[in-house]
C-alpha cells in the first residue's frame, strides 16, 4: 500500500513536470482525444491541465466515518476522471467524483500515509499533495449506575444507566435476562415497568450493555426482586356506647385481611368489667354493681403481624339499672257469672307481661281483703296487667280488664 503510493505519486509528478517542461500543446490538438468533451463557447480551446484542490482531513477514529471529496475543474470542459494511490483498505474511492470515504473498523488503527488523489482530463493530470490519515483506536464506551434491586408489586420501577463514549459515537443499549414485566429502551438503556402480583419473585443476572458500534461495555449484572405487597387489614363495626349494671355487654368487630393473613386483635383501655378475646376481637362482660360511669378512649385494633387497623376510639357509659313499679288496685267481685252471690272468695292473682294477653309473670295474693298491690323491679318497657279472683274451691275467674304502664 505504502510502496505503490510512492510509485504512482512519482509517475504523476513526472507527468506534471512534462506538462510544465513542454508547455501546452498546439490548439489544433485541443479536444481531439477528450472523451465526453463539452463543446460550448465558454470552454477554452487552448488545451490546459485540469486543476484540483481541497484539504482532506488527516485523522479519524475507528468506527467514525471518514469522507473527503476534492474540487476539480478543467478550463477546456474536458471530462475528468479521478484516481487515487495509497487508498486505505477500509475506504472506497469514486473515480467520477474523487470522493474517498469509509469507516475504519475495529483493529484498523494506524497511520495511512502517502495518499495521493489525482484528476485527469485525458491529456494531463493534476494531483493533490500527498496526505496521510491517522486512524486512532476506538475508546470503549463507559456505562455506570446503581439499579434498584427490589420493587413492590404494583409499584413502578425504573433504571437508566449513565453511558458515554469518549469518541462521541452514537450509543445503543442491549439487555439480557430482562424481567418479563419490564420494557427496555435500546436508545436510552432505560429499564422500566410495573410488576404485577403475579410477578412476585426474583429475576437474576440482568445485564445491561452499551455499544458504540465497535466495542461493548456491560454493567455488572444485578437481580431485581419483586416483593409481594402487604395490604393492611380492615376493621369495622359500631360498638354499643352504653351498658347497664347487671346487664350483659358485648361487641365484636368485623375484620379481614386482603392478603388472607391471620389476624390478631388488641385493645387499649378496656373496661375492667369486660374481657377481651384477642382471637376474635370480642369485648364482653357484665358491669357489676358499683361500676356505673363512663369508660373512655377504648380502641380495638387488628393486626396481620405487620400492619394494623383500628376502630375509632369509643366510650361505654355504664348506667345504673332502671326498674319501675306499678301500683295496681281492684274491686273484689261479689257474684258469680250465673248471677249467684259469691260467698267464698279466697284471693287474687295478678298476671303481667310485656305483651297484652300473654302474661309471663304471676303473683298470688291469698287474702280476699286486699285490693291493691305494688309490683317492683319492672325493667324498662311497657307492661300489661290483668287480675283474676279465685274462691276457696280453686275456681278462678276470667281476666279483668287490662291495665298497662310504661317504665322508662
Ligand atoms: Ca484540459
Ligand atoms: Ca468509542
Ligand atoms: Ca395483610
Amino acid at each position: 500500500m505504502k510502496t505503490s503510493g510512492r510509485i504512482l505519486a512519482a509517475a504523476l509528478l513526472l507527468a506534471a513536470s512534462t506538462s510544465m517542461a513542454f508547455g501546452a500543446p498546439s490548439g489544433g490538438k485541443g479536444g481531439g482525444g477528450g472523451k465526453g468533451k463539452r463543446t460550448t463557447s465558454a470552454c477554452q480551446t487552448t488545451q490546459v491541465a485540469p486543476t484540483i484542490s481541497g484539504a482532506p482531513s488527516t485523522g479519524t477514529i475507528e468506527g467514525i466515518a471518514y469522507s473527503f471529496t476534492p474540487s476539480a475543474s478543467d478550463a477546456n470542459c474536458d471530462a475528468l476522471t479521478f484516481a487515487i494511490d495509497g487508498k486505505p483498505a477500509w475506504a472506497t474511492f469514486d473515480s467520477r467524483s474523487g470522493r474517498l470515504a469509509g469507516t475504519p473498523p475495529a483493529g484498523t488503527a494506524g497511520l495511512y500515509p502517502y495518499i495521493v488523489i489525482s484528476v485527469s482530463d485525458g491529456y494531463r493530470a493534476a494531483l493533490l499533495p500527498a496526505f496521510s490519515i491517522s486512524v486512532t483506536p476506538n475508546s470503549v464506551p463507559s456505562i455506570s449506575g446503581t439499579p434498584g434491586t427490589r420493587v413492590e408489586s404494583g409499584r413502578s420501577y425504573s433504571f437508566t444507566p449513565s453511558a458515554s463514549d469518549r469518541d462521541g459515537q452514537r450509543l445503543s443499549f442491549s439487555i439480557s435476562n430482562k424481567p418479563s414485566w419490564a420494557t427496555f429502551s435500546t436508545s436510552t438503556g432505560q429499564l422500566s415497568g410495573t410488576p404485577a402480583s403475579s410477578n412476585v419473585g426474583t429475576t437474576s443476572n440482568v445485564a445491561i450493555s452499551v455499544s458504540d458500534g465497535l466495542s461493548v461495555a456491560t454493567l455488572a449484572p444485578f437481580s431485581i426482586e419483586v416483593l409481594a405487597v402487604n395490604n393492611a387489614p380492615t376493621i369495622s363495626g359500631t360498638p354499643p356506647t352504653s351498658a347497664r349494671v347487671g346487664s350483659g355487654y358485648s361487641f365484636r368487630p368485623t375484620a379481614s385481611d386482603p392478603d388472607g393473613q391471620a389476624l390478631t386483635f388488641s385493645i387499649a383501655n378496656p373496661p375492667a368489667w369486660a374481657s377481651f378475646n384477642d382471637a376474635t376481637g370480642q369485648l364482653a362482660g357484665t358491669p357489676p354493681v358499683g361500676s356505673s360511669g363512663t369508660y373512655s378512649n377504648i380502641v380495638i385494633s387488628v393486626s396481620d403481624g405487620q400492619l394494623k387497623a383500628s376502630l375509632p376510639a369509643f366510650s361505654v357509659t355504664v348506667q345504673e339499672p332502671v326498674t319501675g313499679t306499678a301500683t295496681l288496685s281492684w274491686q273484689p267481685p261479689t257474684s258469680r257469672t250465673d248471677g249467684s252471690t259469691l260467698t267464698n272468695l279466697a284471693g287474687y292473682r295478678i298476671h303481667y307481661g310485656t305483651s297484652p294477653g300473654s302474661y309471663t309473670q304471676r303473683i298470688t295474693i291469698g287474702n280476699a281483703g286486699i285490693t291493691s298491690a305494688v309490683i317492683e323491679g319492672l325493667a324498662p318497657g311497657t307492661w300489661y296487667f290483668a287480675a283474676t279472683a279465685y274462691d276457696t274451691a280453686g275456681v278462678e275467674s276470667d281476666y279483668s280488664n287490662v291495665g298497662s304502664k310504661t317504665i322508662n
